[in-house]
Parts: C-alpha cells; structure tokens; sequence
C-alpha cells in the first residue's frame, strides 16, 4: 500500500513536468535550521522534487550569468511552484497534510535563509550529493537542476542518500570568479555554509555586482554550476542503432 502510493504520487510529480523525485524520511532532517523552527513538526516525509536546466543556457555563461539565464531561473521558480502546488493538493484530496515549500522564497536577508534548505532534503531523498561548490549534484544533470520540497505526512516510503562522488576533482574551485570555493570535500553535509564557502565573497558577488548587471536583477551566478563535469551533457542517454 505505501510502496504504491508512493509510486503513484512519484509518477503524478513526473508527469507534472519534473525529472526526479525522491522522498526523505524528514527523522533525517533533525538539526537542520528551519523558519519556524517547528515547521517539520506535523510532517514525517519530504519529497524532493527536481527540474533540469537547458544545459545551453550555461554553456552561454562565460564570467557572468546571461540574461537568458535570469529568464529560464524565473521559469524554472515558477514551474517548480506550481508542481510542489498540485502535488500538495493532490495529496490533501487524499486525506493527508501536505505543504508546498516555495523554490526561491528568502525569509532572512541577514542570514539567507529560507523555511528550509531544499538542497538538505534533496540529499536525505536520495536526488544527489552535496558538491564541493555547497550546491546539489545529481548523477545525471549535475547542479544543473532547481529544486523544490513538498512536506507531508502521507506514509511514503523513503529513498536512501546517495554517497558523495566529487573525488579529486576541483573544476567548480578552479572557475569560481570570487575564489569563493574552499575545495573541501564532505561525506554527508558541510556543519555551515563556511565549512565549504568563503560564503561572504559569493554573496558579494551575486548580490552587489551580479544582480546589479542589465536584465539580470537576482542574485544569479551560473559558473560553478556550469564548471562541473557531471550533467554536462544534459542527462541524454546516446542511442547506438
Ligand atoms: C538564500 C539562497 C541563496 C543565497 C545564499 C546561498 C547559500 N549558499 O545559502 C545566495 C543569493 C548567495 C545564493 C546563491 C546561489 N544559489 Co541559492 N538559494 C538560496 C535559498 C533561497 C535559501 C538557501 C538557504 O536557506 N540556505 C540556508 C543554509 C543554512 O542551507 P544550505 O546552504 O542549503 O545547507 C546548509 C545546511 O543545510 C547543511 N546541511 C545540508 N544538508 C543537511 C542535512 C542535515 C541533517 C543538517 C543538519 C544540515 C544539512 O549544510 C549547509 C551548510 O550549513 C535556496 C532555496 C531553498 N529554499 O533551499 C536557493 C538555492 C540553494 N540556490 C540555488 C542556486 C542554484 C544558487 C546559485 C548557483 C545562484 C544561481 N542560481 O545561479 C548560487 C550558488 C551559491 C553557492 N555556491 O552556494 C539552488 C541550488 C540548486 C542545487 N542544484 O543545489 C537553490 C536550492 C534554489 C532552487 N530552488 O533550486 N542562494
Ligand atoms: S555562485 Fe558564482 S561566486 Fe558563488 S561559489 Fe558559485 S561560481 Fe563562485
Ligand atoms: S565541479 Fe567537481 S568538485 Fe565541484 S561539485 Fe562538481 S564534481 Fe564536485
């Protein structure tokens, strides 16, 4: 029953326009800053939910995100609102809580923080690994997906995190403009943004300076996303007749 109903909300999400899905148990979620901090509470499930980005539209990123880019973040915001949204409601018309997290939503400008770290969720769902450039990698699109959560307490049954696959690689570290990224790898999550980040330099970057550039106007980057080896090439599976 649990394994059914969580293949048929996972294939509701597919079917929404997302590429992965993956539920945590949120029991492994404990210690992670929330606003409120009671916000998981009612919920024992999250699903991570995970839309690709056009590999092209990073391929155009030289020093500075496009306004291409600025476009296709907002599309991708709202796409995964609007999926987190259905499968919110589609699970309360079953008989369970359920609440969309906004994908970009930031509640705290002093700290940057929002209600919760989509990138956590996603990890203890089993979607990828926390990068050294502090973002989420997934085997096949890289960083080179948004994320969204929805919390729930329909019993569905968890996936297992995936282990961290960076090794020796330091591609993200070496094309960082702000020399931002330590180059330190984790097992399972970095304690703080610091352990992984000089978080200040990034945020310096893409606020003041990035954000500041015409049609850009979001605290947007591209490049350590776009550095990375895995996903680069879209996700495509090659066809061999
Ligand atoms: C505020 C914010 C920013 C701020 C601050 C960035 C930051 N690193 O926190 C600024 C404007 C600088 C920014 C920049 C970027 N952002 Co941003 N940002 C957010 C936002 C809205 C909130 C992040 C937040 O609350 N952070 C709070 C900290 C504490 O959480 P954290 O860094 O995610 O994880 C920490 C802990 O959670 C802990 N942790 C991780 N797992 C676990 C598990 C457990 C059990 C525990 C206890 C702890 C733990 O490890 C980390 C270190 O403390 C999220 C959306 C969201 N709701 O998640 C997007 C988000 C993180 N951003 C995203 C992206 C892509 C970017 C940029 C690349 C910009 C761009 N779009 O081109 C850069 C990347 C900078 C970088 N290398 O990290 C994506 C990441 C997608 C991915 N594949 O990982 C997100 C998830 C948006 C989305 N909907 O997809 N961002
Ligand atoms: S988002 Fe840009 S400035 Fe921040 S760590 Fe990545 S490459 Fe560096
Ligand atoms: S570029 Fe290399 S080190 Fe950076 S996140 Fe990707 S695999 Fe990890």
């Amino acid at each position: 029953m649990t394994d059914e109903l969580t293949a048929d909300v996972k294939q509701q999400v597919i079917n929404r326009g997302a590429a992965l899905v993956g539920v945590a148990d949120t029991a492994r979620l404990a210690g992670l800053k929330t606003i409120p901090v009671d916000l998981l509470k009612p919920f024992s499930r999250a699903l991570a939910i995970a839309v690709p980005l056009p590999t092209a539209v990073f391929e155009a990123i030289e020093d500075r995100p496009t306004p291409i880019y600025a476009s296709i973040y907002q599309t991708a915001n709202r796409l995964l609102d609007e999926i987190a949204f259905k499968t919110a409601m589609g699970l309360q018309q079953a008989g369970y809580q359920s609440l969309p997290v906004p994908a970009s939503q930031v509640l705290d400008r002093e700290t940057w923080q929002a209600a919760i770290s989509h990138k956590a969720v996603a990890r203890m769902a089993g979607l990828g690994w926390q990068g050294k450039n502090l973002l989420l990698i997934t085997p096949r699109y890289g960083s080179r997906v948004r994320l969204v959560t929805v919390l729930t307490d329909a019993p569905l049954t968890p996936d297992e995190p995936l282990a961290n696959r960076c090794g020796k690689c330091t591609a993200c570290r070496d094309a960082c403009p702000a020399g931002a990224i330590r180059g330190v790898n984790t097992h399972s999550h970095y304690q703080n943004r610091n352990e992984a980040l000089d978080f200040s330099r990034c945020v310096a970057k893409l606020t003041e300076e990035f954000a500041a550039l015409p049609h850009i106007g979001a605290p947007i980057c591209g490049i350590c996303i776009k550095a990375c080896p895995y996903g680069r090439k879209g996700g495509a599976t090659l066809i061999v007749a």
